[in-house]
């Protein structure tokens, strides 16, 4: 039916402050959200492709097997509003069962978001989509205004709550559940705690997608800020720990060296490492401990081969 595309203001001094920030703490990291300019995005797609990274066809498998019992599940609803929808895959399986007459995808990439979702207007003429290309993480309440009254269904699959701590998720949902309101319900994908080898192969493939996605953020920062790592002297190191109940991705130094960003220099020790991302694993009761804290009551849920789907409202 209709299709809009507005790229809501990003302000352009947050990679530059957030990464001197991150530089200058310690340990030194950098927010996950910035893997993602355009070849980090091809990335990530290509990690879902590698044999080791089961979450996405996982995933895909159990929505396909209950895809029924979740759609009977959820209330009827107007609009479903997907952040950080990216190349808009997962959401047209609950476009096909629950027939929304609106459609609302953000992304802080906002030309893939936009070429991604420019066909499903195509593919359901019923459908009024509206793409926002914003940092949902900063600014997710920009997104109201873009929102049609009626009942919503937010989605949040593939496990992307588990790259925040469980504080921040929760701080998160407790936002959903605001911009959701009253009648809104949440339907949400997370990754399972499972066999730790089984997280490490996922974080860790063979082809080295995963260490180029993580290196890559050393090239973005040479681009967009002027810095000069040299992505030769970083390795890759992704592990589980347990205790903490997380794959934790790094950046480890291979010698003792100097980098500069946007003007400021920075002193890495051999060993030392950038901490580029948490990716938390949980068990469903957990999970929903941290949702109901949120201010979503659980409704229903579904497993498959350690991984879940959640439904709240
Ligand atoms: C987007 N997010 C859920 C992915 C994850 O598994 O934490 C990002 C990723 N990082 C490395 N591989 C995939």
């Amino acid at each position: 039916m209709t299709f809009t595309f507005r790229n809501l203001p990003v302000d352009r001094d947050d990679l530059r402050v957030d990464v001197l920030t991150g530089l200058a703490a310690s340990p030194k990291s950098i927010p996950p959200k910035y893997f993602y300019d355009e070849a980090g995005c091809r990335l990530f797609e290509a990690i879902c492709a590698q044999p080791e990274y089961v979450l996405y066809r996982t995933e895909q498998a159990l929505m396909n097997t209950y895809v029924s019992d979740i759609a009977a599940a959820i209330s009827p609803v107007e609009c479903i509003v997907e952040p950080g929808a990216g190349d808009c895959a997962k959401v047209r399986r609950l476009l096909d069962t629950l027939q929304p007459t609106h459609l609302v995808v953000m992304d802080i990439a906002g030309a893939p978001l936009a070429a991604a979702a420019e066909p499903l207007s195509r593919d359901y003429p019923a459908l009024a989509v509206t793409a926002l290309g914003m940092d949902f993480i900063h600014d997710l309440e920009a997104a109201a205004p873009y929102l049609p009254a009626g009942r919503r269904l937010i989605y949040y699959p593939g496990s992307s709550i588990g790259n925040f701590p469980p504080a921040a998720a929760a701080a998160l949902l407790a936002r959903f559940r605001q911009l959701a309101g009253a009648e809104g319900q949440l339907l949400i994908g997370f990754d399972l705690k499972k066999d730790p080898l089984r997280l490490h192969a996922a974080y860790n493939d063979a082809a080295g997608v995963t260490a180029a996605f993580n290196l890559n953020l050393l090239e973005r920062l040479n681009r967009e800020l002027g810095a000069d790592f040299d992505p030769a002297r970083f390795r890759h190191y992704a592990f589980y720990n347990p205790v903490a109940g997380r794959i934790e991705m790094h950046l480890l130094s291979l010698a003792e060296q100097d980098v500069n960003v946007a003007g400021q220099r920075f002193r890495f020790a051999l060993g030392e490492t950038l901490h580029t991302e948490h990716s938390y694993k949980f068990r469903c009761d957990e999970f929903s401990a941290i949702a109901k804290a949120a201010g979503w009551p659980l409704k229903a849920g579904w497993e498959h081969d350690g991984f879940a789907v959640q439904l709240y409202g």
